[in-house]
């Protein structure tokens, strides 16, 4: 995902740039915006975490960019592209470096494994919205 504060600063593009130039074929994408509902239960693994409320309120602010990626061994591929969760732990050159504003607002979501990529791809496209 690029995320709220990416899209209302007009970054869209610029990140699918650095996505692109960095080898990752786009499989399927969308603008959209989640519900607080839809924004709990993607990250509902963080349910217990002290920043959930400030974490869903921020991903249902205003609108998303979905898309899944193609790649080989793509999670830790889009991980090294996008850095650190926070950004000024982040190495230079990678998206929340160059974009992110702070530890939460941090511009893109990637998945973390395989298993996970497959549950958020599912929960954002409907079949026939993923190329294959
Ligand atoms: P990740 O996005 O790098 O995988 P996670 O630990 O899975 O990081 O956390 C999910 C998201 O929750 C982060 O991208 C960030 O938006 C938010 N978040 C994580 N840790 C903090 C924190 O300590 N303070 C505020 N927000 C956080
Ligand atoms: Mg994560």
């Amino acid at each position: 995902m690029i995320k709220p504060d990416a899209v209302e600063r007009g970054l869209i593009g610029d990140i699918l740039k650095d996505i692109t130039n960095a080898g990752f074929k786009i499989k399927a994408l969308k603008l959209t915006q989640l519900s607080l509902s839809e924004a709990e239960t993607f990250y509902a693994i963080h349910s217990k975490r002290p920043f959930f409320n400030d974490l869903t309120s921020y991903m249902s602010r205003s609108p998303i960019v979905a898309a899944v990626l193609e790649k080989d061994n793509a999670v830790s591929e889009f991980r090294n592209l996008i850095g650190d969760t926070d950004p000024s732990k982040a190495n230079e050159g990678t998206i929340r470096a160059k974009y992110a504003i702070s530890k939460g607002e941090n511009s893109v979501h990637g998945s973390d494994s395989d298993e996970n990529a497959k549950i958020e791809a599912e929960f954002h496209f409907s079949g026939r919205e993923i190329l294959f």
